[in-house]
């Protein structure tokens, strides 16, 4: 038993039961209204209102084994959402016997009873902490089990190829025996390619899953702490005409196109003696090196050591956007003269960078920016609803799963012991199981529920 709606306030709560004991548990407390049933004679998929323990009006909803979220039989209990309510029917349901769940208990056991493989529970587990837009609908592409099903489909190939292998070692002296050689090795390759393809997910998926760390950098007093203000709407970093004033990074989470967002305002990077500014510009350095993609603030014009900076980040990988900033102050023809000569550097057109004009106090400059932060984050977006790997665990099982298959392809090709082969292509497939869930220690299952929240 668990509260599955969170502690405080609120309009309605939900108590939830699961197990053998929980139609009799609640049965005993509740007493329905008009001539309803009684909750020992309610059918499945059923609701009934009615008065719990003379506590509160309550609703309560069967659910009957196998067919509810656990497998198991399972009562909620929805009731009125003050805190006092909630307490009072979880002491009288404790002091009948009920015990209260662990984080995520819920979901373990629909784990256990087989109604949801390991990737769905984690799915449902990313579903509820969803912040943006894009982590709702990969989460529930997984939830929904398509990653599940492609899983299943290579294992199945895996399989294949295994039952491939024991044909060939049976009858060494077959007549076709290259070609089944030739067969196995393309299998395999074709497994391996196919779970390189959901790996290559992994890189939007963590954009979508961690959020977008788009770092704000520049040297003080440019005007960094004012552009995280702008985009907040409020005065969350201090702002002074000060240089230095900026000690620590300062983050903020918001939605871009449907994408997490991370902004974050650094300390300006310059020589300082002091101890603090001194740990903040060790930390914007940090900040940059995390950095999905980097704002360039520039109050001036960029020196050369600025652009080899700029384009060195930009050899990591990273998205960048130049901005001058308090573009308010500078007239038109500075501004072109500015933007004319960063552009003619033919290192810097040929890098792809987005240059802004920019001045935290108009209101459409924020917008043309968040336009271009969600230019880069549909980068490389595939079009439609594509099948997305979100999870680090995946994406380390599914890049031990290709390169065991590589080797095992390499061994076919060179003539290595097929027992060999075999070995490999079973490894693989238990990386697979081990994804899903199939076959996994309990230790991980349970790291992987205790992550989990109370009452799910
Ligand atoms: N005119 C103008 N002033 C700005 C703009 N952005 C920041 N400032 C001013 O520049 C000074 C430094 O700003 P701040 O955001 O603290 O810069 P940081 O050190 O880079 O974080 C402050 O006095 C701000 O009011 C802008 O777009 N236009
Ligand atoms: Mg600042």
């Amino acid at each position: 038993m668990a509260p599955s709606t969170p502690p405080g306030q609120s309009g309605l709560a939900v108590v939830r039961l699961s197990g053998p004991d929980a139609v009799p548990l609640v049965d005993r407390h509740f007493t329905p209204a008009g001539t309803l049933p009684a909750v020992r004679d309610m059918a499945g998929y059923t609701v009934a209102p009615g008065d719990f323990a003379g506590i509160d009006e309550v609703v309560v909803t069967v659910f009957l084994a196998p067919r509810s979220f656990t497998g198991e039989d399972v009562v909620e209990i929805s009731c009125h959402g003050g805190p006092a309510v909630k307490r009072a029917i979880l002491r009288r349901l404790l002091e009948d016997g009920a015990v209260l769940a662990e984080p995520g208990e819920f979901s373990r056991r629909a784990f256990l009873n087989g109604k949801i493989d390991l990737v769905q529970a984690e799915a449902i587990m990313n579903l509820i902490g969803s912040e943006a837009n894009r982590q709702v609908g990969a989460a529930y592409q997984q939830l929904k089990g398509h990653l599940s099903e492609r899983l299943k489909e290579i294992s199945a190939m895996l399989y294949a190829e295994m039952a491939a292998v024991e044909l060939i070692l049976e009858f060494p002296d077959h007549e076709a025996h290259d070609e089944a050689f030739a067969s196995l090795e393309k299998g395999i390759m074709a497994a391996a390619s196919e779970l390189s393809r959901l790996v290559a997910t992994y890189e939007r998926g963590r954009l979508i899953q961690e959020g977008a760390r788009v770092v704000i950098y520049g040297e003080p007093n440019v005007g960094k702490s004012s552009l995280l203000n702008a985009f907040v709407g409020q005065n969350r970093a201090i702002v002074t005409d000060i240089p230095g004033t900026t000690r620590d990074t300062i983050e903020f989470h918001t939605e871009i196109n449907g994408y997490k967002v991370i902004l974050v305002d650094t300390a300006g990077v310059r020589e300082t003696s002091d101890p603090i500014e001194k740990e903040g510009v060790r930390r914007s350095v940090e900040a940059v090196a995390d950095a999905d993609l980097l704002i360039f603030l520039f109050d001036s014009e960029p020196t050369p050591q600025d652009i080899a900076d700029i384009l060195a980040e930009k050899g990591k990988n990273k998205g960048i956007i130049v901005l001058f900033g308090k573009d308010d102050l500078r007239d038109e023809a500075t501004l072109e003269k500015i933007m004319a000569d960063f552009c003619r550097l033919d290192d810097v057109c040929e890098a792809d960078i987005s240059v802004l004009a920019y001045s935290a106090l108009r209101a459409a400059d924020q917008d043309r920016l968040a336009e271009a932060i969600g230019t880069f984050l549909e980068r490389g977006a595939a079009s439609g609803s594509e099948l997305t790997v979100t999870s680090a665990r995946h994406k380390l099982a599914l890049d031990e799963a290709v390169r065991e298959l590589e080797a095992a392809a390499s061994d076919v090709r060179q003539g290595v012991t097929l027992d060999l082969v075999a070995v490999r292509l079973r490894v693989a497939a238990e990386k697979l199981s081990e994804l899903t869930g199939d076959d996994v220690s309990e230790s991980l299952v349970d790291t992987i529920f205790s992550a989990f929240c109370v009452g799910k």
